[in-house]
């Protein structure tokens, strides 16, 4: 067939903005609504790497690591050398679960003591009532 039809354009088109716009909204809860304040977001340790790296939330969210390595990581508020205070999973292995609720905004760093390479970022925004 030597034309491509304008719809199948159009409907490439809009399956291509759409998945664009999940991948965007992962990172940010706040921004598109996409969270109510008060609820949960999902971070995966896997392959000593925080995914999402950057998430961004209403106050009131309970934020909960789960790790995906067979190795012990920790979730360590503030930045290598220099922690910050506000939360501190201690180590955690594989399956296990460690939660944290943000109620206050503003940025929150975070890495594993035992492996600084490991970094991650929750921005928490004022809620919207
Ligand atoms: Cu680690």
């Amino acid at each position: 067939m030597r034309y491509i039809s304008k719809s199948f354009l159009l409907s490439l088109t809009a399956v291509l903005l759409i998945g664009t716009a999940a991948v965007l909204a992962v990172h940010s809860y706040a921004a598109g609504g996409a969270l109510s304040d008060g609820g949960t977001v999902q971070v995966s340790i896997k392959l000593f790497s925080f995914n999402p790296g950057v998430l961004e939330v209403p106050a009131g969210t309970t934020v909960v690591w789960t790790n995906g390595d067979a190795i012990q990581h920790s979730v360590t508020n503030g930045v290598p050398g220099k922690p910050g205070g506000a939360f501190d999973s201690g180590f955690f292995t594989e399956g296990q679960t460690w939660s944290f609720t943000f109620t206050e905004p503003g940025e929150y760093p975070y890495f594993c003591r035992r492996h600084e390479s490991m970094k991650g970022m929750v921005k928490v925004v004022p809620k919207v009532e």
